[in-house]
């Protein structure tokens, strides 16, 4: 269709689609089409002017950089004005700007041997917004954004919240007016979490860090703007008077950090163009490991002579380019969601798309997570959609074109039966049981109930049962399990060990050795340790780390089996949901069947048979009695009461005795009055006692009473490894950490106690820093390693 129209009239197209691009982006934080589609309007756009010369006019995007001030805010004139960069897509478009630059500065023309190379300045170039921040005697005080380049908007009171911006220069020597200029950007851990926040608030989310961050810091209100983590980055000057600056990029921005001006910790100084072509690369290869979005790299001409030589063009330096990275988001076509049914019966919604290549790999399928994200991003079948795909991670959809929706979209529902199977498929219920009562809400999560007579969850759990993690039977994958479920062989794990030699001799890939192989690592699988068999079941939600905690705690399979939910919350990094999916596993008939259908073929678990200490660890009976949810009683209260009445038979006893209740100083009426009547009901009182009784028998003792003591020095604590271990492999530090009492975690989180970062660590090491988590390097945890007399 391009080629088709008149030039001018494809000028007239692409002049108003850009407009209104400009608009989504700059003006309503809301870009409507992914940057790479952008830049090819924008790219044809100056390509046709530049055919066509008479028909450019001042109004043409192109002739203009950035967005209208909001009104609402005050206007700035930049008296330098805030230049844009010149963008780079292929190592041709960088070796041309070497050419360029050569030329400009009169080198001779640069072949590989020539030592006329010139020094450029490298830094990624952050996904966020160019603000100007300018300082009078080392005073902070303006802010602004950049605008179309030439006129910003005031955004004073903003910028002075984001926290690593000095509101007073530190040091001496800085000019008496020193505008300096940069970018505010929301690193990728503060983003998550305010969007978790949002989501929890009921707010709107941000499609991405740069919308989040420009969002934030066009806030009218200040005190938002002040609640989101923004940082900021210096990459330059603007206007200068009064006072000694260096001579070159790069010392300059040195002269800044010494002032306390933050810079880029990836800023480096190359040596022509060979080595920014290996900084790009490096950078690149990294970019998922940094704490935050960069689109690119920003190639400087270093010596600022130079670059007063080098000049300007419209609005970008003659001494600058952004080399950009190959882009992660793309547009295509939603041709149809089709449902997957995973291991533990979870039906989640699979997106295919019309075939489209996202940095050199053809995508045509993307992840939905589940209904509730489908509705999130108001997809519609036939839709036209944003996709991403960063680094190693499952394509995701970003959002959806309203305006390109086809008129015959259709929506997309769950389906009522199970693809697979044909059983019903249920809405998962969230139960929160709070003030002693238990309420229940809708999950995220639809689920087939199926079980194991479902094909697809039969043939996953089994893979799960015999994954190297689990029972680590070795031969049994994908290829035979599937063979084996489709010939009716195997109904459920426990008949895998009623396998005969005749049944699998024969199948596709199975031989005589490989089937005698195969049995015997069947045999060989029959004495598990508990933990591996509690994970090798496929609880919901339980993975290796909450078996291994089970089985710790409780010691035995039948312990685990009878423990009440609200026993089970009482381990640590245990939450209501997790407790809920355990106690009603074990619940399930078909699943006690299972079990004891693998116990009668031979399957010995290797219990430790003792109780260890997590549940003495935490035992408070002032937070027991919290956690009963009698209204109008919180911790406080529940402390007061405990005081007095240090257990349960004497709490119970003060609820049905009304007059030593009525003199009770502790608590209020309304309180007294709630603790009555929640004892009043014969439930409360035997669920407590039940609770209670099982948290002795686990080996919980309250605080009054003596503890448990444990032997292990790290007992309690939770430790995150993140980037690369050189001396030895993140299970091996994993296994280190556990022997010594320790839990390993994958997240970072407030109960963090200490994260072990090797080199390439990225947003989890962000992520402490952010909490005051400690960190130690390799060689420090190796050191403390050897201090428990472990290498
Ligand atoms: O990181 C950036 N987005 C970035 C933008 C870095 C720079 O050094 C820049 C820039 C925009 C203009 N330098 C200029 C002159």
């Amino acid at each position: 269709m391009t080629d088709t129209l008149p030039a001018q009239a494809r000028i007239e197209e692409l002049r108003r689609e850009i407009n209104q691009h400009n608009h989504n982006y700059h003006v309503l934080d809301a870009p409507s089409i992914p940057d790479a589609e952008y830049d090819r309007l924008f790219r044809e756009l100056q390509a046709l002017e530049a055919a066509h010369p008479e028909w450019v006019s001042a109004d043409s995007p192109t002739q203009r950089v950035g967005a209208q001030a909001l009104s609402a805010f005050g206007e700035v004139q930049h008296e330098v004005p805030m230049l844009s960069l010149g963008n780079g897509f292929s190592d041709e478009d960088l070796s041309d700007f070497d050419r360029r630059v050569s030329e400009g500065l009169n080198l001779p023309a640069g072949d590989l041997f020539s030592s006329a190379t010139v020094q450029y300045s490298c830094e990624p170039k952050l996904d966020g917004l160019a603000v100007s921040l300018l300082y009078q005697d080392g005073v902070l005080v303006r802010g602004a954004t950049r605008g179309d380049g030439s006129t910003g908007e005031d955004i004073t009171s903003n910028v002075r919240t984001v926290r690593n911006i000095p509101l007073k220069l530190s040091g001496s020597g800085w000019p008496s007016v020193l505008e300096v200029r940069g970018e505010v950007y929301m690193p990728k851990a503060g983003f998550d979490a305010l969007n978790e926040r949002q989501l929890e608030q009921g707010g709107k989310t941000f499609a991405n860090p740069r919308n989040a961050a420009a969002g934030s810091l066009r806030q009218l209100d200040p005190k938002i703007t002040a609640q989101r983590p923004l940082e900021f980055c210096c990459y330059g000057l603007g206007l200068v008077q009064g006072g000694e600056l260096a001579a070159t990029h790069v010392a300059v921005l040195e002269q800044l950090k010494g002032w306390g001006m933050p810079i880029s910790r990836e800023l480096k100084l190359a040596n022509g163009i060979s080595e920014c072509m290996a900084y790009y690369r490096d950078i690149g290869a990294r970019r998922m490991q940094l704490a935050y979005d960069i689109d690119g790299v920003v190639f400087k001409v270093n010596n600022l002579e130079d670059q007063q030589q080098l000049g300007f063009r419209a609005r970008t330096p003659h001494w600058a380019l952004a080399q950009k990275f190959p882009a992660q988001e793309e547009l295509t076509e939603l041709l149809d969601v089709e449902f997957q049914v995973g291991r533990t019966g979870a039906v989640t919604p699979v997106a295919r798309l019309k075939p489209v290549q996202v940095a050199g790999v053809t995508v045509s399928n993307a992840t939905l997570h589940n209904m509730d994200e489908v509705a999130r991003l108001g997809l519609m079948i036939g839709d036209t959609v944003i996709i991403r795909r960063a680094g190693d991670v499952i394509p995701q959809v970003m959002q959806v074109l309203l305006e390109r929706r086809p008129a015959d979209a259709r929506a997309v529902h769950i389906p009522e039966q199970c693809p697979v199977c044909g059983s019903a498929v249920e809405r998962t219920q969230l139960i929160k049981r709070s003030k002693g009562k238990a309420t229940t809400s809708e999950g995220s999560v639809y689920r087939c109930v199926g079980r194991l007579s479902c094909q697809a969850q039969l043939k996953q759990a089994i893979i799960h049962y015999a994954s190297r993690r689990a029972l680590d039977i070795e031969g049994l994958g994908d290829k035979i399990v599937e063979q084996l479920v489709d010939e009716g062989l195997v109904r459920s794990p426990a008949d895998l060990y009623s396998l005969q030699y005749d049944q699998v001799v024969g199948l596709e890939g199975f031989a005589d050795l490989s089937t005698r192989n195969l049995l015997a690592a069947i045999a060989a699988s029959k004495q598990p340790a508990l933990a591996r068999f509690i994970y090798a079941l496929g609880i919901p939600d339980v993975g290796e780390e909450t078996a291994k905690l089970l089985a710790r705690a409780l010691g035995s399979l039948s312990r685990i089996q009878q423990a009440l939910p609200e026993v089970l919350t009482w381990l640590p990094d245990v939450g209501s949901e997790v407790a809920h999916e355990i106690s009603h596993f074990f619940a399930d008939a078909h699943n006690q069947e299972v079990i004891k259908a693998l116990l009668e073929r031979g399957v010995q678990l290797q219990e430790e048979g003792e109780l260890h200490a997590e549940f003495a660890a935490c035992a408070s009976f002032a937070e027991f009695i919290d956690r009963l949810g009698i209204a109008h009683i919180a911790a406080t209260g529940a402390q007061k009461l405990v005081d007095k009445y240090p257990s349960l038979e004497a709490v119970l006893e003060l609820a049905q005795d009304w007059l030593s209740l009525s003199v009770f100083k502790g608590l209020n009426e309304k309180a007294k009055q709630s603790l009555r009547e929640f004892f009043a009901n014969p439930d409360n009182v035997a669920r407590a006692q039940a609770i209670e009784a099982q948290l002795r028998e686990f080996g919980m003792h309250w605080h009054s009473e003596q503890r448990v003591v444990s032997g292990l020095p790290l007992m309690g604590q939770t430790w995150v490894l993140t980037g690369t271990l050189e001396q030895m492999s993140r299970d091996q530090a994993k296994d280190k950490l556990e022997s010594l009492g320790a839990k390993v975690a994958g997240s970072v989180s407030s109960k963090t106690t200490c994260v072990v970062a090797g080199p390439g660590a990225g947003s989890k090491l962000a992520k402490a820093s952010q909490l005051g988590v400690a960190v130690m390097d390799e060689e420090q945890f190796l050191a403390a390693l050897a201090g428990y007399g472990l290498n």
